[in-house]
């Protein structure tokens, strides 16, 4: 447990330093304990920290309200005859161990399947892809980070060669001149980074943001380009055509850091403003305005989110928006760069150390006989026991339709609710011969499960996190587990020694895990094995990669070359190509998906915080009056919206704030309520990231 201080303000209390359990700001707070019961009874910021100095957002100050929440499991629920019953955690251990037993001699191990999520520490997370390869022996995990930050993983993995979110960290978001933020709705998403740009401002820092919706983020920006979803790639070329044609190109940089320039030339020199503005839908002058803006800065930062990475080419959409950077010779120097806002709390750690269906812990890859070698090394297994790559997230949930699957075990997620193409998702997980869930509140994934296992919350068990910025930090131990839950390493470790491989599960607590993923990132790109629990305390955070001891972290990546074979940058040479669907005569308009600054995610967690709920009780199908009045819609009115997969009803809620083509509905709501029925399926190729942000939709007033 962290040092204690006591709270000054109120007698009987003690403060204890750790950060929010939700988004990948992971904002510094103290949360405040009742001395006598141990209990959590509230929350204050910490202003040392340097992220979020002092502020929180909506969610964060209510986070501590889910700790002591009625709705907790406090022990195994156990499906008799349809309804659930409290069990022992023997009782519900022997059942998993003779189901996951019969299914896997019966069918093969690959007939179990281990969906994992990024809400978990990195010891978790570690932890996961380590028990679905050598405790149920199954090719079948991937995780919900598929669904968030694949495509800005695929896509820096291709430019720069490495997969680090953010390429400075986020204090030096003070000294930039020019923010282009696209694709994100910071303000109500990120919002404790908002004021770094509204720092930023008051020193003269220019603000470009390209949403088609005037977000709260989009109302402060200098040019909003309000651009039809699916268009990125056309909107980021229009820009190079510009700089390029403009001279804003830093040549030097470009000669000894990047390849494909001249490439890259040719393919703009189509994208004039004209053509840009025909395919994208914003004027002329705003595109121009916007490059000269990027164009001039000299510290400028090019930053996105899943606004432009949930689409088919989200891959694609992110090289585009990082050639920018690149050939504006900015990345790898002080308060400039690139940075892709990281969604969960540990987005960008969950994705680094094994729970991919492709990767090992380190960022290495499981095609690749070398990393297979090092990994199973390090748990003692025999390489040839190792299963090889298994498939995406919703890949493996439409598998289940196949007979592929036929067991899974969740942990930390709910893709009844976050999966595009929901009902299809529904009769999957209703279809399974046997479902374990791991949750701290009963998710709408849970209710289909056989057994769900009670959880800690993140305030019930101590490891590190990774932020937005690539900084390891340390979430601390607040209070003990709530009536029977366990932290999820404990529940996987005792499931790996009924599954007969408990001699690689022998843990005490998070940091032996810890000390453990050290070694096995030892090496790899994401080297963490200089970090420990007490230079996280010591430093305010350690950024990866960190080789050994006596390294410092890496605050800066990239500053001399990139880890590419030849140590060049590669621009992403990429035409603009449509959206995986496209309006029509039939489904004329576009809906697109997304949050609003009360909820989270699927809404498990804050759906039962009642300022939240107070705040936004449900879902609404956002829409400009000029679309509304095509359909007779009035505001608060009912409209049933319709894909080629499924349709629902909602409130209207009108607004200035969106182009007259598009619908915007957020998605933290399930069952009837939940936009997912709606969204398409179609997956990046790359990144095998659905479309949420894109598809035909049809209205009707009902
Ligand atoms: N309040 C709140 N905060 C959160 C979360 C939450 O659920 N609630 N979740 C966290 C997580 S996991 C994530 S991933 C992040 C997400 O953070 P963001 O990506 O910022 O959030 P979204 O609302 O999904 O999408 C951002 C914006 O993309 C716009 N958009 C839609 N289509 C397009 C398009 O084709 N092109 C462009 N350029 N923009 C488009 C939408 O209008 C929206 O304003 O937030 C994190 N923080
Ligand atoms: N239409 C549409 N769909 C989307 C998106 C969109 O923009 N539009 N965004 C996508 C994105 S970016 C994301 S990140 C996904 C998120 O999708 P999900 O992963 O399904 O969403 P969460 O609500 O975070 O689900 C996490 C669950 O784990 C539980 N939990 C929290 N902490 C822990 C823990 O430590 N251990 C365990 N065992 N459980 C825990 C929570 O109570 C919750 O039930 O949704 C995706 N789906
Ligand atoms: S910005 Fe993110 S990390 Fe910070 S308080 Fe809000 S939800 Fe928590
Ligand atoms: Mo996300």
């Amino acid at each position: 447990m962290a040092t204690e201080t006591k709270n000054l303000h109120r007698k009987g209390e003690s403060f204890i330093p750790t950060h929010c359990s939700y988004c990948g700001m992971q904002c510094g707070m103290n949360i405040r304990v009742d001395d006598a019961t141990g209990n959590v009874v509230g929350i204050e910021p910490r202003y040392e920290w340097p992220v979020n100095q002092g502020r929180l957002c909506p969610k964060g100050v209510t986070a501590y309200q889910q700790v002591e929440h009625p709705d907790r499991i406090l022990r195994p629920l156990i499906k008799r005859n349809g309804k659930f019953i409290e069990a022992s955690w023997e009782e519900a251990y022997d059942l998993i161990e003779r189901k996951f037993k019969e299914i896997a001699t019966k069918y093969g191990k690959d007939a179990l399947g281990v969906y994992g999520g990024v809400s978990m520490t990195n010891e978790k997370c570690y932890l996961v892809g380590k028990y679905a390869r050598v405790a149920l022996g199954t090719k079948h995990i991937d995780y919900n980070g598929r669904y968030c930050m694949s495509s800005a993983a695929g896509g820096f993995n291709a430019t720069l060669g490495m997969d680090r979110g953010s390429t400075l960290p986020w204090p030096d978001l003070l000294h930039s001149d020019c923010f282009f933020l696209a694709g994100s709705n910071t303000a109500e998403c990120h919002p404790t980074s908002i004021t770094w740009f509204w720092r930023g401002r008051d020193r003269g820092a220019k603000l470009i943001v390209a949403d088609p919706r005037e977000t709260p983020t989009a109302r402060i920006a200098d040019v909003h380009l309000d651009l039809k979803p699916g268009t990125d790639s056309a909107l980021a070329n229009g820009i190079a055509h510009i700089l390029i044609k403009e001279g804003y190109v830093d040549n030097e940089y470009v000669a000894q850091r990047v390849n494909g320039f001249e490439d890259l030339e040719k393919m703009v020199e189509r994208f004039t403003p004209e053509y840009t503005s025909r395919l994208t839908g914003v004027a002329q002058e705003k595109i121009i305005k916007a490059a000269h803006m990027y164009g001039e800065a000299e510290k400028s930062v090019v930053m996105f989110a899943r606004g432009v990475e949930q689409q088919r080419k989200g891959v694609d959409n992110v090289g585009s928006y990082t050639n920018l950077a690149l050939i504006r010779g900015q990345i790898g120097k002080f308060a400039s760069g690139v940075a892709t806002f990281t969604g969960q709390g540990n987005g960008q750690g969950g994705r680094e150390h094994g729970q991919k269906a492709d990767l090992l812990p380190g960022y290495r890859k499981l095609t690749e006989p070398k990393a297979v070698q090092y990994i199973s090394q390090v748990w003692g297994i025999d390489p040839a026991e190792m299963p090889g790559p298994g498939v995406s997230a919703y890949e493996m949930l439409d598998s289940i339709h196949q007979g592929t699957v036929r067991a899974m075990h969740v942990i930390c997620s709910n893709p009844a609710v976050s999966s595009p193409n929901a009902q299809h998702v529904w009769k999957a997980l209703e279809k399974l011969e046997f479902l374990v869930v791991n949750d701290f509140f009963l998710s709408e994934t849970a209710e289909f499960a056989d057994v769900v296992l009670p959880t800690t919350t993140w305030a019930e068990d101590e490891g590190t996190t990774t932020n937005t910025e690539g900084r390891v930090i340390k979430i601390n131990q607040i209070r003990k587990p709530a009536g029977e839950s366990k932290p999820d390493w404990q529940i996987l470790s005792e499931i790996a020694a009924r599954m007969d491989r408990g001699k690689h599960f022998e843990y005490e607590n998070a940091e032996q895990i810890f000390n453990e993923l050290r070694v096995a990132s030892k090496g790899g790109k994401a080297d963490y094995y200089g970090i420990t629990y007490e230079k996280i305390e010591k430093q305010q955070g350690v950024f990866w990669p960190c080789p050994d001891l006596d390294h410092p972290g890496t605050p800066y990546v990239y500053q001399d070359s990139f880890p590419t074979p030849d140590g060049k940058a590669n621009l992403r040479v990429v035409d603009w190509q449509e959206a995986g669907e496209i309006q029509s005569k039939e489904f004329p308009e576009i809906l697109t998906t997304g949050r609003v600054v009360f909820h989270y995610l699927s809404g498990n967690q804050t759906r039962r915080i009642d300022f939240l709920m107070e705040k936004c009780p449900e879902p609404y199908a956002e829409m400009h009056p000029e679309m509304a009045s095509k359909y007779n819609l009035q505001d608060g009115e009912e409209v049933e919206l319709e894909t080629r997969r499924a349709k629902m009803k909602l409130k209207v809620r009108l607004t200035k704030a969106i182009r007259k083509d598009t619908v915007f509905v957020p998605y933290h709501w399930g069952k009837e309520l939940s936009i997912n029925q709606l969204t398409n399926p179609c997956l990046d190729p790359v990144s095998r990231m659905p479309e949420f942000k894109v598809c035909a939709v049809r209205l009707r007033k009902s």
